[in-house]
């Protein structure tokens, strides 16, 4: 595996590559061209001076997070054609940049969903965390206002002020997809980009839905193990594969990580690895990495990526806030650097005592 930090590219995120570099055993970030929207073509300037960027800097582009996935694909609108020839186009791009590992999700409407950005826990560090009940007691544009105000209610982050003004149109959209269509646009996507994905030997790993289940009744099906093997099976390519995120399946704890994790072996193509505590199994925050502060063996979880012989890009996940630290929740420094180190840690001790 190849230890990598999650990074938004020097006009966006508050931690620097130079930083990053000084991570003991991380050796690459995943990065995107933030700025550009859900169905932009990306231009190969743009692409290979991000990846200088990072080079020079000592560190490798080990893959891209996200190419976001217009609506109207995802919906199976009448125009995605257009759409899905931008991301083909995207893609050719990236793989004359030499880039060969794309994240994406196929989420309606919104990205992953918390409705607390900063928790306090008894240390003092704060987290993003979810509580069911406090989404049931509210509609979505409830959240995007109690965003704007930046209240201590819901907020749901990546809901960004111009998606808001639309929220109403978005719903409409999906209002007659279904698990079933929602599945059958997916392998429409995925039929169509796969040859460029051999072309150029991308490997694309879908993003799971998070929280694992429906919210706001939109269909989710990256959920868990069921799901995700009948995606591998729909479109049989060893470059349809997926991002294996604990902390994204670990929501639903009827989902066996470990076994999920052996039962993907070969299309598992890039993995977040974090810790979650529940509180109640509609209740979760986002723990330190370490086993004992959250709910999950990670011990587990690492080994069984060592035991499918995983040799992706691996990242620690969301971080707490932590000495003070200003950052963009979840996205910080420090406490990312420690999960880095940790799972270093563990990968290190699994190898050598295999090697016994
Ligand atoms: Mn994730």
């Amino acid at each position: 595996m190849q230890m990598t930090l999650r990074w938004y590219g020097s006009r966006f995120d508050t931690v620097t590559l130079q930083q990053i570099r000084q991570i003991p055993g991380v050796t690459g970030v995943i990065s995107t061209l933030y700025d550009t929207a859900p169905g932009d073509v990306w231009e190969l300037d743009a692409i290979l001076a991000l990846k200088k960027e990072i080079e020079e800097a000592g560190l490798s582009l080990a893959g891209i997070e996200s190419v976001n996935v217009h609506d109207a694909i995802k919906a199976g609108l009448p125009e995605c054609d257009r759409y899905i020839d931008n991301y083909i186009a995207t893609l050719e791009n990236l793989g004359k940049a030499d880039i060969h590992l794309v994240c994406y999700n196929f989420m309606p409407v919104f990205d992953w969903t918390r409705t607390e950005l900063a928790r306090v826990r008894p240390d003092g560090s704060t987290v993003l965390a979810y509580n069911q009940e406090a989404v049931d007691k509210l509609n979505p544009e409830e959240m995007f206002s109690s965003i704007s105000g930046d209240t201590n209610g819901a907020v749901m982050p990546g809901w960004e002020p111009d998606r808001m003004e639309h929220i109403k149109e978005l719903f409409d959209m999906y209002r007659d997809v279904d698990d079933e269509k929602l599945f059958a646009n997916l392998k429409y996507f995925l039929e169509r980009i796969m040859p460029v994905c051999d072309k150029y030997d991308i490997n694309m790993a879908i993003h799971p839905d998070d929280p694992a289940w429906s919210v706001f009744g939109l269909p989710r099906i990256i959920i868990n193990k069921e799901n995700i093997l009948r995606m591998m099976k729909m479109v049989d390519n060893p470059h349809n594969g997926v991002t294996f995120c604990s902390g994204s399946y670990g929501t639903n704890l009827k989902n066996d990580l470990p076994d999920m994790i052996r039962s993907l072996k070969g299309r598992i193509h890039f993995a977040h690895v974090r810790n979650l505590k529940f509180n109640s199994p509609t209740d979760f925050e986002e723990a330190a990495h370490l086993s004992s502060d959250g709910s999950f063996d990670m011990y587990e979880i690492m080994l069984a990526l060592y035991d499918i012989g995983f040799t992706g890009p691996i990242r620690p996940d969301h971080g707490r806030m932590i000495w003070g630290e200003v950052a963009m929740p979840g996205y910080g420094l420090y406490d990312r650097a420690l999960g880095a180190a940790y799972l270093n840690g563990l990968w290190e001790a699994i190898e050598k005592s295999h090697k016994k």
